[in-house]
């Protein structure tokens, strides 16, 4: 929930997140950092207090104990690699800092001074030392490999976790040795679930396969591969993800985009031809990668545009052109999270073509899904592993009030549908058609 405050991410558990099945959501970081609108004033710390654009501490620990008891864990995105990039400055808490002193946090022999660049800026991503060395864009990089600062980011970890959160996003990791990470997760004790932002790079030395010791990874040729499949590759190449050199599935974090890629790289909700839905649907129907993610963002033009409405997330009642997408609530997506959740790892199943730009699959004898990426209709007769009856297709969003659109019939294990172009349909065992529909 990028750049939600605690408070509508508090509601959207008990109104949405919850009930639709989401184990998870991941929040922006809770933590102190410079003033300003832009959405990345989030990712320069001035100190561990939480307080931020988002909410304070106990806004904080209130959505947390909330979302908990609507059944979804949060994971705080937590920024460890450096503070801020700028020489001076006043902080969300009030408090001044300058770029190498952070008065009751960091003082200036907890920073690196690389001496390997003329600005002491990463410079050459193929050079390892130069990466997690340096700093990244400008920001004052902490000394990880130093006790002080090691024993410091553990206490900021162990405040989160006393608030109540089991899941961590390690911001930029890859410019932190994993060994460094693995020492100060070692002091922190067992974290539920922790993903690390380890982008994959041609010719980078650093390897995401690295970092797999401490938990999840990103896979960023994933989100890649997506784009390019969908808008020009063919979605027929992605049956399988298990003989790339990639990570291994159970370790894989992925997404079709994040908040970086969504402004940068990847398809995002500007893409032509409903491919971002479609890739998203996707993306939660196929096995590859144990913890997908769901960004919910909002509308921007430039780049540094910061959240809409104050960070009072919100799906209803936003007027203007700037609002929040709430992605996490489109039919076809919160419909496929409980695809997913009944699916479980069954194994894919009934692997079927149409032209490149269209796949059909199960997964086991739990669900099944039909992605259409083509500008023409695709009628066919599919085959499934499925029992027969008749089924809600999810892709109309979850069936808490009976089937959107028509059921779908299974018989003998087949079916028959006309797929309108750019479109999608899914079944599975825990959405079956109320009777008399
Ligand atoms: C801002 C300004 C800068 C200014 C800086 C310091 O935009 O102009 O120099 O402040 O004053 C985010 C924004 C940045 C922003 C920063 C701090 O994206 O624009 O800088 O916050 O406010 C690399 C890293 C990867 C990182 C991406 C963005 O490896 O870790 O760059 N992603 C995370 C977050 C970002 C965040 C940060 C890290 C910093 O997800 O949102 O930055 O906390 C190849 C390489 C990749 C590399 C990529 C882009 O693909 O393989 O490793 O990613 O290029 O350079
Ligand atoms: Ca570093």
């Amino acid at each position: 929930m990028f750049e939600w405050n605690w408070n509508s991410i508090k509601a959207e558990c008990v109104a949405f997140l919850g009930p639709a099945g989401y184990g998870y959501v991941q929040t922006s970081p809770p933590n102190a950092h410079i003033v300003g609108k832009q959405w990345w004033t989030a990712y320069q710390p001035t100190s561990y207090d939480l307080v931020s654009n988002r909410g304070t501490r106990e806004e904080f620990i209130d959505m947390v104990n909330t979302c908990k008891t609507a059944g979804v864990q949060v994971i705080a995105d937590a920024v460890v690699n450096h503070m801020s990039g700028a020489s001076a400055g006043t902080s969300t808490l009030g408090t001044n800092f300058t770029h190498y002193d952070y008065p009751g946090t960091y003082s200036a022999n907890d920073f690196h001074y690389c001496g390997l660049t003329p600005d002491n800026n990463i410079a050459d991503y193929t050079n390892r030392d130069q990466v997690q060395k340096c700093q990244l864009v400008g920001l004052a990089d902490l000394a990880t490999d130093t006790d002080y600062v090691q024993g410091r980011l553990a206490d900021y970890l162990k405040d989160l976790l006393s608030t109540g959160v089991t899941g961590l996003r390690i911001d930029a990791a890859k410019h932190i040795a994993s060994s460094d990470i693995t020492n100060i997760l070692s002091r922190v004790g067992p974290v539920p679930y922790i993903t690390q932002e380890v982008i994959y790079g041609d010719n980078e030395p650093i390897q995401p396969s690295e970092y797999v010791a401490n938990g999840a990874v990103q896979e960023f040729r994933y989100t890649n591969t997506l784009k390019w499949a969908f808008t020009e590759g063919g979605i027929d190449t992605l049956q399988d993800f298990g003989n790339r050199g990639w990570l291994d599935s159970k370790s894989a974090n992925v997404f079709v985009a994040n908040h970086d890629t969504e402004r940068d790289s990847s398809l995002n909700y500007k893409s032509a031809m409903n491919t971002y839905y479609l890739a998203t649907i996707f993306s939660l129907a196929h096995p590859y990668g144990a913890n997908p993610t769901v960004l919910s963002s909002y509308f921007f033009e430039a780049r540094d545009d910061g959240a809409p409405n104050n960070w009072q997330g919100a799906c209803q009642g936003i007027s203007g052109d700037k609002g929040w997408l709430c992605q996490h609530r489109w039919p076809g997506i919160s419909g496929l999270v409980g695809f997913r959740n009944t699916v479980g790892d069954s194994e894919i199943t009934n692997w079927q073509t149409g032209t490149h730009q269209q796949i059909a699959f199960g997964r086991g004898n739990l669900g099944f899904v039909a992605i259409n990426n083509e500008s023409a209709q695709w009628s066919a007769e599919f085959t499934t592993s499925l029992p027969d009856g008749s089924y809600c297709n999810v892709n109309g969003g979850a069936p808490r009030d009976g089937c959107m659109g028509s059921p779908i019939t299974i018989s003998g294990g087949k079916f028959t549908a006309n797929i309108t172009p750019r479109t999608a349909l899914a079944v599975h065992v825990g959405a079956m058609a109320p009777a008399g529909l």
